[in-house]
């Protein structure tokens, strides 16, 4: 096996912690490479439930190397809260089996405040972050004033840096009518943290090459979805970071040519949390009935997702933006039994026919899907595992997304269990 990044395709969720999870039993290491806490990752192992955020998925895997990149945005806090619940589930986390790049930077409390403070100034507008601070730190690490992992071991230097920070902040705090930060607000928690997290800091991009050079297979596990990435996604509704594969070499310190496969995930129809434009979105009894069906609720806040038709415009613009080599179609047994299955292949806009998304936000929110019908299944597909276990309209369902999307289905899953997992070529 090559080294495989996996990345979403559509806005998230779109079950990439078990294809993950799947992938890492021929993996040695699974390092994440962008986003934070904001990730939901859920995962069933021996009907056991795991809801991962910051962790990589690896973890749960015995004998599995975890890595948090560089690019990934570290909150110590919610690190140790979420270790602490894995641990309580027997699963075993140490220095040893899980590493944290020393120039990770940090989502400190006051990142929370001002995102949660901005959401709440924009109002209606609001973005529909999940408030955990990404946003912010992100900010933060691009404008040079990041405290990063490396700084806790240096007491004078993070003095300095905490000042630093505070003279941005507390000028935005002050303009959102926000409470301020004291320096030592911010200095006392970090130094009580500083000796629970320091051990996990590491060389990364070091390890990493080492392990490259032993024949280690890697495993890049990618959050959130392509079209939540920061260039390519639905700006500005997206992430504050680029959830694609390019990103996986600069987010852990390895050069583009250690990424090798990039498999896309995507659902086989759409979903999205928080707010910004969603041409297929089906605001009516059947967005309700896949939503009840597919469980559609955040991992992270519970907020409930919105629902839609597959839109193979979309896969097709993240395949191509994120260099996607093959998909892994997921949850295709949440569409068994509808009489009538929609793909989105074209969109209108202004009486013209699109066949990408527009940049423009304006433009985005007023495309209009163009539909190709498909005759539905009866039968279940629920924890089919293998291709001649489908129905044969599910195969021509999977067989024509194929050709929409211009990328092979390289992997279908059928149950959110591990096993329920068809390869396809
Ligand atoms: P943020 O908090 O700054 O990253 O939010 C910006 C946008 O990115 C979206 N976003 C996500 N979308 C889907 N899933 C995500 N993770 C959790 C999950 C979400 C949850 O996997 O279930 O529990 O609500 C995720 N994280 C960020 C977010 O909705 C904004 O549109
Ligand atoms: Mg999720």
């Amino acid at each position: 096996m090559t080294n495989v990044a996996v990345v979403g395709a559509q806005w998230g969720d779109e079950g990439k912690g078990k294809i993950v999870d799947w992938l890492s039993s021929r993996a040695d290491v699974v390092v994440r490479f962008q986003g934070g806490h904001n990730a939901g990752h859920t995962l069933v192992i021996g009907g056991v439930t795991y809801k991962l955020s910051l962790l990589p998925s690896g973890v749960v895997r015995p004998g599995k190397l975890s890595i948090l990149g560089n690019g990934v945005v570290f909150d110590p806090w919610a690190f140790l809260k979420e270790v602490e619940g894995i641990r309580e589930k027997g699963v075993e986390i140490t220095p040893e089996n899980l590493l944290i790049a020393e120039n990770v930077p940090l989502i400190l409390p006051v990142h929370g405040a001002v995102d949660r403070a901005r959401e709440e100034a924009r109002g209606a507008a609001k973005i529909g972050t999940t408030g955990r601070g990404i946003g912010p730190a992100y900010e933060d690490k691009v404008a040079r004033r990041a405290i990063r992992l490396c700084d806790l071991s240096d007491p004078a230097v993070l003095a300095e840096k905490v000042d630093d920070l505070l003279f941005h902040h507390n000028a935005v705090l002050r303009g959102l009518g926000a409470a301020e930060v004291t320096p030592a607000e911010l200095l006392e928690p970090l130094r009580e943290v500083a000796p629970k997290i320091l051990p996990y800091a590491s060389v990364v991009w070091q390890r990493l090459d080492e392990l490259r050079r032993a024949g280690k297979r890697i495993l890049f596990e990618g959050a959130q979805g392509a079209m939540l990435d920061v260039d390519h996604g639905t700006y500005p509704f997206v992430t504050s970071s680029n959830t694609i594969a390019g990103n996986a070499a600069t987010g852990s310190g390895m050069g583009p040519r250690a990424v090798g496969y990039v498999l896309g995930i995507c659902k086989a129809y759409t979903t999205r949390v928080g707010s910004g434009p969603f041409p297929t979105e089906l605001k009516d009894d059947i967005g309700e009935l896949i939503g009840q069906r597919g469980k559609e609720f955040g991992v992270v806040t519970g907020r409930k997702r919105r629902c839609g038709w597959f839109d193979a415009v979309m896969v097709r613009q993240a395949i191509k933006t994120g260099g996607i080599d093959g998909i892994a179609l997921t949850k295709l047994d949440v569409l068994d039994g509808f009489d009538e299955i929609k793909v989105c292949v074209g969109y209108r806009l202004d009486g013209r026919e699109l066949h990408h998304l527009p940049a423009a936000a304006s433009a985005q929110a007023r495309v209009e899907p163009i539909y190709e019908s498909f005759e539905g299944w009866k039968d279940s597909t629920q924890g089919a595992r293998s291709w001649a276990q489908l129905p044969a309209t599910a195969v021509k369902y999977v067989r024509r997304v194929e050709e929409l999307i211009e990328a092979p289905v390289a992997l279908l899953s059928t149950s959110p269990e591990r096993d329920d997992t068809i390869l396809m070529h």
